[in-house]
């Protein structure tokens, strides 16, 4: 068989966790409408018994402010060595500036090189022939390839130019292997997901969600989780008037996590305020950022 790792890097927000998503047909990765969402490397794997290819979702690159923002970025150039292929997405509606070069910099030259131009369901055809135009004076080497993560457009091109790039191997995961990471990593991201999206721009980026407990049955799952904030005042938002906000929060999430675990699930969720935990070494390592 062959078998190989393909990282999928880029600036926040670009429609890296869609694409992967798209390439392995399941929801893996968490997709909001916020920058930096994904905060861990997260690899998912597709397998269609001839190939078996691991890619690895990474976290947006960015100019980091806090302890947390310098373990994503590490996180996402570290998972760009040592890979048989290397897929840069670029937001095809944003023009080429300085976090672009500074991203240009750092990319292994000696790695294949896939420049994904996504989001080309919101531009006009001379807007992708200027975005290309530059993107191929930027990387002459790259392969260009237009998309829409979103809409499903040019996903297959992708998968089927990265597989010639992939050699023998052993297959590193078992056949029905979905992911690197454990049911708890995916149930803390989906309440993050829900928490992100319910709060909008209220709590930005400053949370985080440790799963307490799970109890996972015959028939039912019970989990425990808390949302951690870093700042009092914003305890009060999370919960909400009369408790609204953090129902609507475990109301989403348990949707689904049912759909995860294809049982009942009972979640309770609890709202803890650790200040600066951005920058706090110990808590980082806690909630899964070490
Ligand atoms: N119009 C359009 N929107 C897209 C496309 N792909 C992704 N998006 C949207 O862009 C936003 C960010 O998508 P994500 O997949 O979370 O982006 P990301 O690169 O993983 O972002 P970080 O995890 O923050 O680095 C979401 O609102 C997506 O729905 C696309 O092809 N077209
Ligand atoms: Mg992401």
């Amino acid at each position: 068989m062959k078998s190989g790792f393909v990282a999928i890097i880029g600036r926040p927000n670009a429609g890296k966790s869609t694409l992967i998503n798209a390439l392995l047909e399941r929801k893996l990765s968490i997709v909001t409408e916020k920058a930096q969402t994904t905060r861990n490397s997260i690899k998912g794997i597709y397998d269609d018994d001839e190939y078996q290819i691991i890619f690895i979702d990474t976290p947006g690159i960015h100019l980091a402010h806090h302890s947390l923002g310098r373990y994503m970025n590490q996180q996402a150039f570290a998972s760009a060595k040592d890979v048989d292929a290397i897929v840069l997405v670029v937001d095809g509606s944003r023009k080429f500036d300085a976090g672009d070069t500074a991203i240009q910099e750092k990319i292994d030259q000696n790695i294949p090189l896939f420049v994904v131009i996504n989001k080309i369901d919101l531009l006009r055809l001379p807007e992708v022939i200027e975005i290309k135009n530059k993107y191929h004076e930027v990387y002459p080497n790259a392969e260009l390839i237009e998309m829409s993560a979103i809409e499903n457009f040019g996903i297959d091109t992708l998968l089927e130019k990265i597989k010639p790039l992939i050699k023998e191997g052993p297959r590193y995961f078992e056949k029905d292997a979905i992911s690197d990471r454990d049911p708890s990593f995916f149930v803390s991201e989906v309440i993050r997901e829900k928490s992100l999206k319910i709060l909008k721009d209220e709590v930005p980026h400053n949370l985080a969600v440790r799963v307490d407990k799970i109890k996972n049955q015959k028939d039912k799952c019970i989990i425990d989780a808390t949302i951690i904030v870093d700042k009092d005042s914003h305890k009060g938002i999370v919960i909400g008037k009369n408790g609204k906000r953090i129902k609507a929060i475990g109301m989403q999430s348990r949707v689904d996590l049912e759909e995860f675990y294809g049982k009942k699930v009972f979640l309770e969720l609890f709202v803890s305020v650790k200040e600066d935990w951005l920058n706090n070494q110990r808590l980082l390592k806690e909630l899964g950022y070490n």
